[in-house]
């Protein structure tokens, strides 16, 4: 059950794991190399023990599908969890006239009259890029990010390359392949990058009409961060499958820096007490031909019935 594999993996940081800093003061628990597996057969793995925002996982997933890097296809879908690197990009301009807003993110956790500035400002930065195209071309655009180096990876060769499609083309052509691989971490564009690619290659593997998913994360916020990178990967297995008609087979994590941050073991332990609920199932509109044409009205969660939500910051 995708609960108690996941809470396991937290039961075994919290008494094995070494504390290490971190690159944003925080410090963690953390252990390294573990490895996750999840029976897509079995149900659905977005975790019960506590409420995961599944709106958020697919209006993101499908953003990546379409190879769209800029934010406003988000904000359209009142999906919020890349503001701030596009924000920081307009607040870095010259186009920028506001208050000064260097290092918004930890200072708007910690000011309360400062953080009333920057709401002011973000909610104005959203309006902009929705209906500005020449600022939204600008400052929504945020880039190398995945979706970029998904569809339109740029070779040193100078040729763009679709590795989503490639995968596609492969798996139909070619289901023993072992180099159903995407990559997404491009060396020479990391320097651009606010945030180097956390998930930053999978690899999909096919037997017996089953499709399986292995993604690779260098570094992993167990609390936060983890049961939504594994319900995004559990739907694009669950996409792909659907595109080359397969059913779905195993979802494997495989985590290198794999740690809790030491404000968030609270949390941790409320998660732990709680009593995993039956998983829920995904359905798919079997009318959209593409995967790339998928809308959230597409994708239908159902029986989901989790214990609700638990609160922690988020280190930036
Ligand atoms: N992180 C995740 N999953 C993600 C994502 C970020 O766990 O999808 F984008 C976490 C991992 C780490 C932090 O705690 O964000 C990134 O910091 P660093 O680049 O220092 O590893």
């Amino acid at each position: 059950q995708a609960d108690k594999v996941y809470l396991d993996l937290c039961q075994f940081i919290l008494e094995k794991g070494t504390r290490k800093e971190d690159r944003t003061g925080t410090g963690t628990i953390s252990t390294f190399g573990y490895q996750l597996r999840f029976n897509l057969q079995d149900g659905f793995p977005l975790l019960t023990t506590k409420r995961v925002p599944f709106r958020l996982v697919v209006s993101e997933l499908l953003w990546f599908l379409k190879g769209d890097t800029n934010v406003r296809y988000l904000l359209e879908n009142n999906n919020h969890i890349w503001d701030e690197w596009g924000f920081q990009k307009w607040v870095e301009s010259e186009d920028y006239i506001g208050p000064d807003m260097s290092n918004f993110g930890i200072r708007s956790q910690l000011d309360e009259e400062f953080n009333k500035l920057y709401r002011e400002q973000m909610s104005i930065y959203q309006e902009k890029v929705l209906h500005d195209d020449d600022f939204s071309q600008r400052f929504g655009n945020l880039g190398n990010v995945y979706g970029k180096q998904w569809r339109s990876w740029e070779g040193a060769d100078g040729q763009v390359y679709d590795q989503i499609q490639y995968i596609i083309d492969e798996i139909k052509r070619n289901p023993d392949s072992r180099r159903l691989i995407c990559n997404a971490w491009s060396i020479s564009e990391l320097k651009g990058q606010m945030l180097p690619p956390c998930h930053f290659a999978f690899q999909f593997y096919v037997v017996d009409g089953k499709l399986s998913c292995m993604f690779n994360m260098r570094s992993t916020d167990v609390f936060l961060g983890l049961p939504f990178n594994i319900a995004s990967y559990a739907l694009l297995t669950h996409l792909l499958a659907y595109e080359c008609d397969l059913e779905v087979g195993e979802l494997v994590y495989t985590g290198a820096d794999v740690h809790i941050y030491s404000n968030h073991i609270e949390q941790v332990e409320k998660q732990l007490s709680r009593e995993p609920r039956p998983l829920p199932t995904i359905k798919l509109n079997r009318l959209v031909k593409s995967i790339y044409n998928f809308t959230m009205d597409d994708i239908e969660l159902i029986g989901y019935d989790p214990h609700g939500p638990i609160k922690a910051p988020v280190a930036v």
